[in-house]
């Protein structure tokens, strides 16, 4: 009994825990601009559709375009559509795959402001780990919303018949 008790919890929770989506802030606390390693930064990060990039820069010091892998490896900027200019730009994401980026300013992308990201095909898992400690990116679980959803998995548990 108290195995399928256990079962249950778990699919229980598993299924009623919502996603957290989190906004990366691209570069953290440096954001976006020259002399930032942006593969560096995007090395074991999880990017979950749902999830945001939010490409943070002096209006008018850069520009982010979204591009494809041919332009991204040889810093082809687009002419059309036209690049990001907000210096707050908030960017999506919608679909799963691989997704490009450069800043489309002077030779800044060929100086390697350029970021390659790969979405998952899924949202974010309830039970997302924690980023490392020196990132800025938010926990998909708080853990307040943690403890609730277990509450209400062990309510749920005790409505159903033994
Ligand atoms: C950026 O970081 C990646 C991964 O850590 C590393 O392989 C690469 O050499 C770095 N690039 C530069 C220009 O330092
Ligand atoms: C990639 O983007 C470049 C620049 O916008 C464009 O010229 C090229 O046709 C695109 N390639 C593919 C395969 O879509
Ligand atoms: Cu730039």
């Amino acid at each position: 009994m108290a195995s399928k008790a256990l079962w249950i919890m778990i699919i229980v929770a598993a299924s009623a825990a919502p996603a957290f989506a989190i906004d990366h802030i691209v570069g953290d606390d440096s954001g976006w601009k020259l002399g930032v390693n942006y593969t560096a930064w995007a090395e074991g990060k999880q990017f979950y559709l749902g999830d945001r990039l939010v490409f943070k820069y002096g209006q008018g010091a850069h520009n982010v375009h979204r591009v494809n892998g041919t332009a991204f490896q040889q810093c082809m900027v687009p002419s059309a559509p036209g690049p990001l200019t907000s210096g707050n730009d908030v960017i999506p994401l919608a679909t799963p795959g691989r997704k490009w980026y450069i800043c489309g300013v002077g030779n800044h992308c060929a100086s390697g402001m350029k970021l390659v990201i790969t979405v998952a095909s899924t949202e974010a898992p309830a039970s997302a780990p924690a980023p490392t400690p020196g990132t800025s990116a938010g926990n998909h679980l708080p853990p307040l919303k943690s403890s609730v959803w277990m509450v209400a998995a062990l309510v749920v548990l005790k409505m159903i018949p033994a």
